[in-house]
């Protein structure tokens, strides 16, 4: 993170420390320079567990803020699994954001009373917490006199595009993939034109895209406001009809991820909650969660992009039915999320995790990890570790890599912990080496025992 930005950060929250911020929450809207301060209040207080950093800058020029929590702060440590909340894309839906700054506050102040589920959490976890994906656009609507705020003021970008809608559209890759065979993940590389060269793309959009390109993110959320379900991929239809139930091949495990969240929020998981509005179709929800496509097709959103350009696996959370809703529910829109909020972050802690490694023990990166009956795979990251999220059940896990013989296992996965697997791939080089040797040995032996 820039030294000059936290230098003003630093200052701006030093003025404020002064006033005892000794991480009591404040359940009120924080404009942007209030947004900075409550992050850097939150590191002073945690320093050895937080750190903040910029992820890039909007159009208007405010800085894309993320606070990080985990015992490292600043690397990935090989093994840990990484999650992100990232709220306000769409800039007047309000909660998300101030959600994303009580949970920040939350975590530190359990952390240093030595809240064992918090503790473990952030020893095995390493989190990141972005209140803002679209700073301008919440200026904008927070800038609007009196409590009603209009539905759309602020929801776009200030270039007025809708981050929800910028993302490349993967979907209809994968699409024809299933029709006409391709691959079934990380489907940004077979884009033509590069993240830079798409002139499409905002810039707040961009910066995201990058930062999933940097960062093995495992799980992620989308934290929007105007409805109050949990909404898992596909988000867009596969016919383009306006609904339709979009499975992933990971549909089973999008379902317990949007249920891991919406069976702790009251409001969410209430069989009798009305809709939000009287004229809304909302027959697509059941548990407090929802399809995608099933609810309405929405192209080009952020979540599916997750799913389908990295090995992130992402819902979106619509939060409150109203997207700025007044500041003394504030408080009541955290009780009903704080324990969602951390039950979901666990739910990383699933399926089979590992590394993959050659027979010399060094990490194999970007080696793939296939799942028997799941069509869509992930790849291992840097130091050859990988986290596979999946349901309970009996699977063959394959772990393959370009040179290197593929070897397949057997792995019983309960609800939870994660299944450690680890894999030791043979390269080719040194079977055909092998190979080679047996066969002069054998040909040894033969013009031996034949006197040749
Ligand atoms: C939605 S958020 C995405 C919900 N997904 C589907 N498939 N309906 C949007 O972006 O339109 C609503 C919102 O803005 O919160
Ligand atoms: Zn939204």
């Amino acid at each position: 993170m820039k030294t000059l930005l936290l230098a003003a950060l630093l200052g701006a929250v030093l003025v404020s420390a002064a006033q005892g911020t000794d991480g009591e929450m404040s359940f009120e809207y924080h404009r942007y320079d209030e947004l900075r301060k409550a992050l850097v209040s939150v590191w002073l207080q945690c320093p050895t567990v937080t750190r903040i950093y910029t992820i890039g800058e909007s159009f208007e020029g405010r800085e894309m803020l993320v606070l990080e929590m985990s015992d490292n702060p600043g690397t990935h440590e090989p093994g840990e699994p990484e999650v992100k909340y990232i709220a306000n894309m769409h800039g007047n839906e309000a909660v998300g954001r101030e959600l994303l700054i009580y949970l920040a506050q939350y975590l530190c102040n359990q952390y240093q009373q030595g809240n064992e589920t918090i503790v473990d959490l952030v020893h095995n976890t390493r989190i990141h917490l972005m209140p803002s994906m679209n700073p301008d656009g919440f200026e904008k609507a927070a800038s609007q006199p009196g409590e009603i705020k209009d539905w759309f003021v602020g929801r776009t970008n200030a270039q007025g595009v809708d981050l929800n809608r910028n993302f490349p559209d993967l979907d209809r890759i994968i699409y024809l993939n299933e029709r006409e065979g391709g691959a079934n993940n990380h489907l940004l590389q077979n884009m033509k034109k590069s993240v830079e060269e798409n002139t499409k793309l905002a810039p707040e959009t961009k910066a995201v895209i990058h930062w999933i390109m940097d960062i093995p993110f495992v799980l992620s959320a989308n934290l929007h406001g105007g409805d109050v379900v949990a909404n898992y991929p596909y988000d867009e239809t596969r016919t383009g009809s306006a609904h339709e139930y979009s499975a992933s091949p990971d549909d089973a495990m999008f379902k317990s991820l949007a249920k891991a969240y919406s069976v702790y929020n009251p409001v969410m998981s209430d069989p009798r909650r009305a809709p939000c509005r009287k004229n809304d179709d909302d027959s697509s929800f059941t548990d407090g969660i929802t399809n995608g496509g099933a609810w309405y097709s929405v192209p080009g959103g952020m979540q599916d992009f997750n799913y389908l350009s990295s090995n992130c696996f992402e819902i979106t959370l619509e939060l409150s039915c109203d997207k700025f809703p007044s500041e003394d529910l504030l408080k009541s829109y955290w009780e009903q999320n704080r324990n969602s909020l951390v039950n979901y972050i666990q739910q990383v802690h699933r399926g089979v995790k590992g590394f993959v490694r050659d027979l010399q023990g060094n990490a194999i990166t970007n080696a793939t990890i296939s799942v028997e009956g799941i069509d869509h795979d992930i790849t291992t990251a840097k130091d050859g570790d990988y986290w596979r999220l999946l349901p309970p059940g009996n699977y063959k896990v394959a772990a393959s890599a370009a040179g290197y013989l593929t070897v397949i296992k057997k792995v019983a996965v309960p609800h939870s912990p994660a299944t450690r697997v680890d894999f030791e791939l043979e390269s080719l080089m040194e079977r055909k080496e092998e190979e080679r040797e047996e066969l002069m040995d054998w040909w040894k032996m033969m013009s031996e025992t034949l006197n040749f």
